[in-house]
């Protein structure tokens, strides 16, 4: 008898060891549907359609989520990187439902063309939560919740420190040339930041020359600088949707023998973007290249984590969750911005 126990201990030694031993890492995403999941047999499956790696705040994102759903947390993990394109992104929605995931996480690429995928994930009684970007369903039901940032609200914050700084160097309106390097058109994050410049500038008086996509990435954001460049001669503030496409924008007016920086009325030319996550970036707010960035949080792992918590427990989440954000910058004229009645410390960055 002791010796069975002898042997039975060591067997569970051996097998709790293996356990612990499983990598943190998800499921490889190999692209094809016949992923093989083996999972313990009470953790909770999850399949994560990522929509890229176009940026800093993605890789951010994805890592937030890997280790909030991560086996030592009781979670198997499906990750696919949908390389920003959405048909890849149904593809893998539909693996999801094949694999019988417990829930499905979407971020997704753009807004429009979800409903008859969700209607599936629907169909199959697997509960869709959205994270950073949203759906535009008319069916509000065929997703349990979301979790982001308020993009809309960014863009006015950050139009908000654009004029309380032009102001206070005594500039007139009509005198701020525009230009706006937007993300990845359709998706959440550039339709509220476009839209948040577009009516500032309406309502001030700015002259906003020109919104063209830059994909959310270094290279494109270089290259539109570039070509913006060419195009006027008079440009004194870039708006950039992220802190890649700036650092891109930053790189082409240097090398059009331009500088950037605050002193627009001496001839530079001011760059504002949004993240704060990457950090050349935030070196470049400290060297005054760039003269304020409005934050957008990457880290929905355990906010994600939480809801999914709920939902298990048979508890109904908000329907929208959003997370709180601040504007940085070393520029000390502006402290703070106030947007709808709200006001918001602006933080030093030096
Ligand atoms: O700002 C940008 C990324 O959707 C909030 O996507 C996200 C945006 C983020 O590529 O860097």
């Amino acid at each position: 008898m002791r010796q069975i126990f002898k042997k039975l201990s060591v067997l569970l030694l051996i097998s709790a060891l293996v356990a612990g031993c499983g990598s943190r890492l998800p499921k490889e995403d190999s692209g094809d549907n016949t992923e093989n999941m083996t999972k313990a047999d009470d953790a909770i499956t999850v399949g994560f359609s990522q929509l890229g790696a176009e940026s800093d705040w993605r890789s951010a994102n994805t890592d937030s989520m890997l280790s909030a759903l991560s086996e030592a947390e009781g979670y198997t993990l499906i990750y696919k990187n949908g390389q920003q394109k959405q048909a890849n992104q149904i593809t893998a929605i539909r693996t999801f439902i094949q694999q019988e995931v417990d829930y499905i996480v979407l971020a997704p690429a753009t807004e429009d063309g979800w409903d008859t995928v969700l209607d599936e994930a629907r169909q199959a009684e697997i509960p869709v939560i959205l994270v950073d970007r949203r759906v535009n369903a008319a069916d509000k039901n065929l997703y349990s919740c979301w979790v982001g940032s308020d993009f809309e609200l960014e863009g006015k914050k950050m139009a908000a420190w654009i004029k309380a700084y032009t102001e206070g160097i005594g500039m007139e309106a009509s005198d701020l040339h525009i230009v706006n390097i937007q993300g990845s058109i359709g998706s959440t994050a550039q339709i509220g930041r476009t839209r948040g410049l577009a009516n500032a500038a309406r309502d001030n008086g700015w002259d906003l020359m020109a919104e063209i996509s830059g994909d959310f990435t270094e290279t494109r954001g270089r290259e539109v600088m570039a070509a913006l460049l060419k195009r006027f001669d008079n440009i004194n503030v870039v708006y950039c949707e992220n802190d890649n496409m700036a650092i891109g924008a930053i790189d082409a007016i240097e090398s059009a023998g331009k500088r950037v920086g605050k002193n627009i009325q001496r001839g530079e030319i001011m760059v504002v973007s949004f993240d704060g996550v990457n950090e050349t970036a935030l070196e470049y707010t400290r060297a005054g290249k760039i003269s304020c960035i409005a934050e957008c949080n990457p880290l929905h792992g355990p906010r994600v984590r939480a809801l999914i918590e709920m939902l298990r427990n048979g508890e109904t989440p908000e329907k929208f969750n959003y997370v709180d954000e601040t504007l940085f910058s070393s520029v000390e004229s502006v402290s703070e911005v106030t947007v709808d009645g709200e006001t918001y410390t602006v933080e030093k960055n030096y």
